[in-house]
């Protein structure tokens, strides 16, 4: 099991001040440099309070740096320093989440109701993309079903399904068909429920920077990397499984299930190994785990079904 069970720290809680500070101003630089150009303005970093959770992993998290500067986030352009550098531009105060579909209470609900109240948690989770890279990255955010409860879900209710916000305003990848926009994603109404199954808004200790999905994301920890989708406006209860974005781009390499899986590899490479990001000059491969290290607490939902073909 990939749980620690140390419940007294959190991560600001153990970083030394002046590398804190440090990070603050190289925040301060970051947001400078991404605000040159750019119309909008990514909010200023502010500390949540959070407390530590049983969910998070002992491995030692990735550097700010490597998480904020390695991304995915198509909406600024495919190149993994694109959101680093364009991301900023995006306004994320006012921020509203429509909630739609098989919910008791549907609405257009502001950013700061739907948080109001919820106590944060520091979750460190492994991190893997369906590229073959992993990290660890210690997020900030609260469990789905905490939110599913509040708004009610039906009995027809079967998977959820998540949008991103279309700007092109102020996501210049947008203005290109890379994908077909709005990003779309999909969970399972059980994989939805599950207490792994978090809403990031922030990291470190931290709002979320802009180009790691702010102001509200999605983390499943278990699954590939781009069923975490960022800058949520949209959330709605299905009966059917929702059309996802990878999923209707490239349906032979992308399904809508993505578990993170060593024994079954994606058509054009093997997903038995990963390249763990950062740490010097020496890639560092490393096995690929199944469910991302985090079976033990989640098989269970997959009772029965073959994976290869649920892919
Ligand atoms: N809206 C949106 N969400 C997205 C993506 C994207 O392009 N657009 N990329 C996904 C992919 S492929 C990955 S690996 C993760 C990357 O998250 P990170 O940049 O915070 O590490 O975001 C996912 N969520
Ligand atoms: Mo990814």
């Amino acid at each position: 099991m990939r749980t620690r069970f140390k419940t007294d720290l959190t991560w600001a809680d153990v970083t030394p001040k002046d590398a804190f500070l440090n990070r603050r101003s190289l925040i301060a630089g970051l947001g400078a440099a991404a605000a040159v150009g750019s119309i909008g303005g990514a909010a200023q970093a502010a500390r949540i309070d959070t407390v530590p959770s049983p969910y998070s992993t002992d491995l030692e998290p990735n550097s700010y740096e490597d998480v904020t500067s390695y991304n995915n986030f198509y909406e600024f352009g495919t190149g993994k320093d694109d959101p680093a550098k364009y991301a900023g531009a995006l306004t994320t105060d006012p921020w509203a989440v429509k909630i739609d579909g098989l919910v008791d209470r549907p609405g257009t609900y502001d950013l700061a109701d739907l948080t109001k109240g919820v106590q944060m948690e520091e979750r460190i989770y492994r991190f893997r993309c369906v590229e073959a890279w992993a990290m660890v990255i210690p997020w900030v955010g609260f469990e789905l079903n905490q939110l599913l409860a509040r708004v009610g879900v039906q009995s027809g209710a079967k998977y959820v399904a998540f949008e991103t916000l279309v700007r092109p305003e102020e996501m210049r990848g947008q203005r290109r068909g890379t994908l077909d926009w709005p990003y779309r994603e999909g969970l399972r109404l059980d994989e939805a429920m599950h207490p792994l199954t978090i809403l990031a808004t922030g990291l470190y200790g931290e709002t979320m920077p802009n180009q790691n999905g702010a102001p509200i994301r999605l983390v499943v920890p278990w699954k590939y990397g781009f069923k975490s989708i960022k800058s949520i406006v949209r959330i709605s209860l299905t009966a059917e499984e929702p059309p996802t974005s990878w999923n209707m781009a490239n349906p032979r390499e992308y399904g809508f299930y993505s578990n993170v899986n060593p024994e079954v590899d994606h058509p054009r490479w093997s997903q038995a190994t990963e390249r763990k990001v950062g740490g010097g000059l020496i890639a560092r491969r490393q096995p690929t785990l199944m469910m991302n290290g985090y079976a033990d607490e989640v098989m269970d939902l997959y009772k029965g079904m073959d994976l290869a073909k649920f892919y």
